[in-house]
């Protein structure tokens, strides 16, 4: 058996692949690629609801957006600490994000315009990632799969903080109940579309299904998000704006209407309503804070200088 062989016997026997084992390099650069796109994912996705903390309409409910978008801040550092254990430098991820070469997730090119997103955010965007993410708990590559478990235990409490929030306006007024219902109008379409372009369009599944990446391809996340979320609109009393959803009782699933695939390559590609924004917004905060890195450096570089001096 050559090295490939052995690799990939090993992958389907479900084990774990480690930083200093050997791999192919195209499995060393899918993961940079998927696992840096995330990282960059959970930092981007800060800014629409960073942009709501200071009009929050309650202190409690301010207190609960802050710790949340302080999570994804957390989330993005598991995830570029797990990806440098691949042999990459935060600085290049980071100068690739901001170049435009890396991608992140299309949902963040979307503006946050009410209150009511904050609560659409964290019931079908962080649903979606839950759903994304529970089976990565289990990727292969075993730095990834343990910050998953964490991230995936905050994306619940997340995904619960913005049921709540729409709960509360379905709940109030009719003015409150039509804003949540307006923001379930502009969030929906886009939420299906971060699980990625349909199977038969898909680049990568077929080997990151191979390779234990990934655990399910990309039509059967949106599939079982479409099962799980239908149910709750009910609940809160909201349509899905889609007049072709409708239950199919010999699959024992929904069926839905056609995602439109033109609006999802024009956002990844780069000219959805707010990558620019969202981009200057991520170069600017790097800039800011060119002095915080500098301190610690300096800092850590002094540390080193005096145990070397005590060393000697
Ligand atoms: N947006 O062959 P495919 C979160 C790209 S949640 C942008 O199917 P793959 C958060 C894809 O990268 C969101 N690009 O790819 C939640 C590829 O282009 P490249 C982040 C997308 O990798 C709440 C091309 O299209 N979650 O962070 O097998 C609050 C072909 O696609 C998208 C993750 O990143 C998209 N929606 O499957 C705050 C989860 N979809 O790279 C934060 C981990 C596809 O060849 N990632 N593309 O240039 C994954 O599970 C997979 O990478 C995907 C795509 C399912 C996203």
């Amino acid at each position: 058996m050559n090295m490939n062989e052995r690799f990939e016997a090993y992958i389907a026997s479900d084990a774990k692949i480690e930083p200093k084992d050997w791999m192919p390099d195209a499995y060393r650069k899918t993961l940079i690629r998927q696992i840096s796109q995330h990282a960059h994912s959970e930092v981007v996705g800060m800014l629409p609801e960073g942009n709501w903390v200071t009009r929050a309409p309650s202190l409690l409910r301010k207190s609960i957006l802050l710790a949340k978008v302080q999570d994804e801040a957390g989330h993005g550092l598991y995830l570029y600490s797990a990806c440098e254990t691949l042999g990459v430098s935060r600085d290049d991820l980071i100068a690739d994000l901001h170049s435009g070469k890396a991608k992140y997730s299309s949902i963040f090119n979307y503006p946050a315009t009410s209150w009511a997103d904050m609560g659409t955010i964290g019931w079908l965007v962080d649903g979606a990632a839950i759903m994304n993410q529970v089976p990565l708990c289990k990727t292969s590559y075993g730095p990834y799969a343990r910050a998953m478990v964490r991230v995936c235990k905050e994306e619940s409490f997340h995904q619960r903080q913005g049921f709540q929030i729409l709960l509360a306006l379905c709940n109030g007024t009719e003015e409150q109940k039509a804003m949540a219902q307006e923001s379930i109008n502009r969030w929906w379409w886009p939420a299906l579309m971060m699980f990625g372009p349909r199977d038969e369009d898909s680049q990568h599944t077929e080997e990151s299904m191979r390779w234990r990446i990934k655990r399910f391809t990309n039509d059967e996340l949106r599939q079982k998000f479409i099962d799980m979320t239908v149910p709750q609109a009910e609940l809160l009393g909201l349509t899905i704006p889609d007049p072709d959803l409708k239950w199919n009782e010999e699959r024992g699933h929904y069926d839905f209407g056609e995602i439109n695939w033109e609006e999802f390559y024009h956002v990844i590609r780069g000219n959805g309503p707010c990558n620019k924004e969202r981009i200057a917004a991520r170069q600017q905060a790097h800039d800011e804070g060119a002095w915080v890195r500098e301190a610690a450096l300096a800092h850590s570089k002094k540390r080193a200088a005096q145990s070397s001096t005590h060393a000697a």
